[in-house]
């Protein structure tokens, strides 16, 4: 392989940080799994309109292609070489702060999991991930209480019952270019599926871009209740399936803005009035530390002036952190967007 043309507009951190120097230094590594570093890049190379641009193959794609990863995770989450993950998952430190929460429509907090031992999604083998699948669905299926539900595999699942759970938020959906190049969707629907309690408030999905992605989410803004049901789920599952875990980067994941905790708390919102003024909704997420997502999830765009906020950074900051993080910028964002709407009135 030789070192590639990246477009002139190209703004990806693979664009900015993958020098010819650092190339050369790179090409010809490989991890334990036989992981290159032209798999690395793959996605970002295919799509040229990527923020990040870079996945993992295994835990070890983040040591051999270190050089690489490690300015990435720099530039995301603020975290460098000599620091070191940390986790805190106590709710009782959690501050509502000045938090409305009438204004929220709906509050959602995911962690990304890998299973300890296994290649990661973009390196897995078939055999690796219906094993990943059924390791990981008799764990949940024995689930009790609350969290007590049922495990449905994408494969042989109706178009009609996939859409709608794609349309109400539930599902991932299929088809996403990013994961296509970076080898996450290969034999796809094999090995994919989703769990669900009864009132659809916890769910895990199977095999998407991490093995498991552990949800819990709800209408309305009670943060404190959809923390505690995640942080009750993360610890039934991880008692049954230990978790691919590093000292210092924390939970290990295909993409490497989910190192750490993994974790991404957001609230649905409506904010019409700060939508028509990007430029201060911008400082405000600035400040926060803050991603603006489209109501359909990532690379999606808002309708009906709701947007999708959620915390930014999930390495080198504990997951009470990262969930503050979220709160005190939503509060900030719904003072600012109640100001202009009595600016319009
Ligand atoms: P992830 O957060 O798991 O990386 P996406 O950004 O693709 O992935 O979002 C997955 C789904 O979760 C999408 O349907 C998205 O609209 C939905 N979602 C995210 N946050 C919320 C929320 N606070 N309330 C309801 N649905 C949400
Ligand atoms: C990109 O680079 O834009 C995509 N590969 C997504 C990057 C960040 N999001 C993620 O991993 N969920």
């Amino acid at each position: 392989m030789t070192y590639p043309t990246f477009p002139k507009d190209c703004t990806s951190m693979l664009c900015k940080h993958l020098s010819p120097e650092l190339f050369e230094t790179l090409k010809d590594k490989e991890t334990a799994n036989g992981f290159t570093l032209e798999q690395v890049i793959n996605s970002g190379l295919k799509n040229s309109d990527s923020e990040i641009g870079v996945y993992a193959g295994d835990e070890d794609s983040y040591e051999v292609f270190a050089p690489l990863f490690d300015k990435v995770i720099e530039a995301y989450h603020g975290f460098s070489q000599s620091d070191k993950h940390h986790s805190n998952l106590n709710a009782d430190e959690l501050k509502i702060n000045g938090l409305d929460e009438g204004y929220i429509l709906s509050t959602r907090i995911r962690v990304g999991r890998n299973v300890k031992d296994m290649p990661l999604g973009s390196a897995v083998s078939k055999e690796q991930r219906n094993e990943i699948e059924e390791r990981v669905s008799s764990a949940l299926n024995a689930l009790e209480g609350e969290l007590e539900g049922e495990y449905y595999a994408l494969l042989g699942m109706s178009k009609n019952v996939q859409e709608r759970l794609i349309k109400e938020h539930f599902l991932f959906k299929d088809g996403d270019r990013f994961l296509e190049y970076a080898g996450l969707n290969r034999d796809w629907p094999h090995g994919r599926g989703i769990y669900h309690n009864h009132d659809k408030t916890f769910l895990v999905w199977l095999n998407e871009e991490d093995q498991l992605r552990i949800i819990s989410m709800q209408k309305g803004g009670d943060v404190l209740e959809v923390f505690s049901r995640l942080v009750l789920a993360m610890q039934k599952i991880e008692e049954k399936v230990p978790f691919a875990y590093s000292d210092r980067l924390g939970y290990i994941s295909s993409c490497p803005t989910n190192l750490g905790t993994a974790m991404r708390a957001s609230v649905h919102i409506k904010l019409p009035n700060l939508g028509e003024n990007m430029e201060q909704f911008k400082t405000i997420t600035e400040k926060y530390f803050l991603q603006i997502r489209g109501v359909n999830g990532e690379h999606t765009k808002s309708e009906e002036g709701i947007f999708d906020i959620s915390n930014l950074r999930r390495l080198g900051i504990t997951e009470v952190e990262a969930v503050q993080d979220m709160i005190d910028g939503v509060a900030s964002l719904i003072e600012a967007e109640k100001a202009l709407a009595e600016v319009v009135k």
